[in-house]
């Protein structure tokens, strides 16, 4: 019996122990463990023996009570609020509450703030060191109060801090392409959060804890809905429940956004047409705002795909992308929202190279557009591969507001099983230099406004987050989540810098800990690509639901969705010509990249296959053959989850028996997937250039036939058909 009762007792331990260690992914950078160091804990015991922090409105009240519950957490007694400011050690409060005194201490740091940023200081008051965090605004003192708790999850010294930090995008904005019936495209960590069918009335935790997330990297807005937008969103019905998620989101800084499909007039408001230069459609639209703005009167606006890929748009009436936005824009414009128009167009109809096409199509409307409108282009002119040059329009449109759309999902890097850390790709781009207005029109620089002076900045991000348990599917998709907040806030942050805070908050402060695993973060970028689409190889990955290789497609309806058509494999060599010899993309560049681009020898090769056809022995810069060069890189790219899975290996101690185990599991699904990469594009692409796998190089263990044969109709991100 008693031996009964310490089985009963071991197993009811282990079965609360497995489930709070899944809770604890779910609390993402937002742990607020315990802190270990003795002497860091004495300084910040210290640092908050009184809080002084007045709240009574929504925004400060939910910054109180993230201080209220994270302190406690961290230092394992109760915090302690005063009313009594000039006795406190900790003063959080706006600049404008503050007594002159104090304001004096900080006038410089808070006259270089814009209205989101804060202050946190260390200041001498009443003869002794005290801490202040302090803002113009409410959302300031939010942001900052994350601040101060980021940094003290990360063992920081605050004696004597003094940090001043301003976002440097205006727009920092989730592009979620979630459906109403709660699928999600492109999703890979399961359905939609938003349960459409209980609200308004129930508020999941979730939408909370997903806002405070959100606000602790400065994400300050949200799209709802898929692009592939449905109308009935803009009904009544649907209209309530975004108000009450609008609700929720507003007490962190959060505006809400949705998708608005072209035809909605027709669909949802009975008119023959969805013209944009009909009246009645004009004032379809500016009533719907007006219906909108009643209920959310903060609503941020729409985010438009139109005529692309199947989208109803303006050019359904013989209209342009100019009327159609501006329509929408005039519509919003008396209650302050914008319009989000997306340049992802390509259209069958024209056999223009693909990459090409949003610039000829939107280049000649620079200029054009109302003033609150913001054009959306992905950070690649083909679609979110795992290396493309960056879009050709950033820089080239010059009196538009264009905000960058990165994809945070994982659609074509492994879904939610690879561990690939993004930041180092977002980067990539953003350190990009377009020349357009001399050396140093870095991308970023186009996207923060300061390039061109726009008065609107934004980046978006198409999120990874669904309704898994820890939000993401792998547990290292979280900090790209984390990893886009940080840099739509500060695009010229490091790749470095937002691994190890990330790391920091989510795992361990431990530099034994860190060092290696940081490490392994900073090259996944490198592996997958290495792994999938080497030199510039793009858009090989197999029909539809773009789960693995495919470079054999060929039979799709159109030439510009088939993997041939990208890679242009023959027994002559492989690539795409997109030189001056080719389809002349290269001239879409400023002269300086155009002339780099259009010679082999003086195109980096990380983009050599995507602007160049070259034969198979064509020689690279290390000697080898293009061949074997190609061959070797898909092996490097297994070497390097191979070596992925050993630093984990070796990691262990510092990890719970579930952190270690779910991320391994995941690591060899990583290597399992990396095999069947390399294995099926070598021996496809062996069967045009017609040579033997160089020495290094693992031979296949199955046949080009075997990988051709394989089919997955229900891998995930596929909208399912419910009939
Ligand atoms: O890459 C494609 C995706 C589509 C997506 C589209 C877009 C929302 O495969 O699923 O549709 O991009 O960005 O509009």
């Amino acid at each position: 019996m008693k031996q009964f009762k310490i089985v009963i007792l071991l197993f009811t331990l282990y079965t609360a122990s497995v489930k709070s260690q899944h809770l604890e992914d779910y609390k993402l950078w937002l742990k607020y463990g315990r802190i270990e160091s003795k002497t860091v804990l004495q300084s910040y015991a210290d640092l908050v023996s009184q809080v002084y922090f007045p709240a009574g409105n929504e925004v400060l009240e939910n910054a109180k009570n993230e201080l209220a519950t994270a302190l406690p957490n961290m230092l394992g007694k109760p915090v302690e609020f005063s009313k009594n400011l000039a006795e406190s050690t900790l003063i959080i409060d706006r600049y404008d509450q503050l007594p002159n005194a104090l304001q004096k201490l900080i006038k410089e740091d808070v006259d270089n703030l814009n209205d989101e940023g804060y202050v946190i200081k260390t200041v001498a008051y009443n003869d002794k060191n005290i801490s202040l965090v302090s803002a113009k605004t409410n959302i300031g003192i939010l942001y900052g109060t994350f601040r101060l708790l980021n940094l003290m999850q990360m063992n920081e010294d605050l004696a004597g801090v003094s940090l001043a930090d301003s976002p440097k995008i205006d727009l920092r904005i989730l592009n979620h392409w979630d459906n109403l019936d709660r699928s999600v495209e492109r999703g890979y960590a399961g359905f939609s959060l938003w349960n459409w069918q209980k609200l308004p009335e129930y508020i999941d935790q979730r939408y909370i804890d997903y806002a405070r997330a959100n606000a602790s990297v400065g994400i300050n807005a949200t799209v709802l809905t898929n692009v592939n937008a449905n109308a009935l969103v803009l009904t009544p019905m649907y209209l309530e429940k975004v108000e009450a998620l609008a609700k929720v989101f507003r007490g962190y800084g959060i505006k809400v956004y949705l998708t608005a499909r072209f035809s909605a007039p027709i669909e949802i408001g009975n008119l023959k047409t969805a013209d944009p230069l009909n009246e009645e459609v004009q004032k379809w639209w500016s009533n719907k705002a007006k219906e909108i703005y009643a209920r959310i009167p903060d609503f941020g606006g729409f985010l438009v795909k139109a005529n692309s890929e199947g989208q109803p748009g303006p050019q359904n009436y013989g209209r342009n992308h100019v009327d159609g936005a501006n329509m929408m824009a005039t519509a919003l414009k008396p209650f302050g929202g914008n319009v989000i128009w997306r340049a992802f167009v390509y259209s069958e109809h024209d056999d223009t190279d693909r990459a090409k096409q949003a610039y000829d199509e939107f280049l000649p409307y620079d200029g054009k557009f109302k003033d609150n409108v913001v054009v959306q282009v992905k950070n690649g002119a083909i679609d979110f591969q795992p290396r493309e040059p960056f879009h050709p329009l950033f820089g080239a449109l010059k009196e538009t507001p264009i905000a960058m759309e990165f994809q945070i999902t994982q659609e074509y890097l492994g879904f939610s099983t690879h561990l690939v850390f993004l930041p180092k790709l977002f980067i990539e781009v953003l350190e990009a230099d377009t020349y357009q207005k001399g050396p140093g029109s870095t991308v970023a620089k186009v996207v923060d406004g300061s390039l061109y002076n726009n008065a609107i900045s934004a980046m978006a991000g198409v999120s990874n987050i669904g309704n898994d348990l820890n939000w993401t599917g792998h547990p290292f998709a979280q900090a790209n989540w984390y990893g886009f907040g940080r840099l739509a806030w500060n695009p010229y942050l490091s790749a470095d810098e937002i691994a190890e805070e990330w790391l920091r908050t989510t795992y361990s402060n431990d530099k034994k800990f860190i060092e290696p695993i940081k490490e392994m973060m900073l090259t996944s970028r490198e592996a997958v690509v290495n792994y999938m689409n080497p030199l510039g190889l793009h858009h090989i990955f197999d029909t539809g639901h773009h789960y693995g290789p495919g470079p054999w497609v060929d039979n799709l309806s159109r030439p510009d969705w088939n993997p041939v058509y990208y890679h242009k494999a023959d027994e002559n060599g492989i690539g795409f010509d997109r030189t001056d010899t080719g389809s002349n993309a290269t001239e879409q560049y400023a002269p300086f990249l155009e002339k780099k681009f259009n010679d082999p020898a003086t195109t980096p090769e990380m983009f050599l296959l995507w602007f160049h056809h070259l034969p198979w022995d064509y020689k690279l810069k290390s000697g080898n053959s293009l061949w074997d060069g190609i061959a070797l890189k898909y092996q490097k790219g297994v070497d390097q989850v191979s070596t992925m899975n050993a630093t984990w290996e070796n990691a262990k101690p510092f990890l719970t028996a579930h952190e270690y185990e779910e991320v391994k599991m995941l690591l060899q699904i990583q290597l399992k997937e990396a095999k069947w990469w390399r294995n099926a594009c070598l021996l496809y692409f062996q069967t045009f250039s017609k040579r033997p796998l160089p020495k290094g190089v693992e031979q296949p263990n199955k046949s080009l036939e075997e990988y051709r044969s394989l089919k997955f109709p229900f891998a995930p991100g596929i909208r399912p058909q419910w009939n």
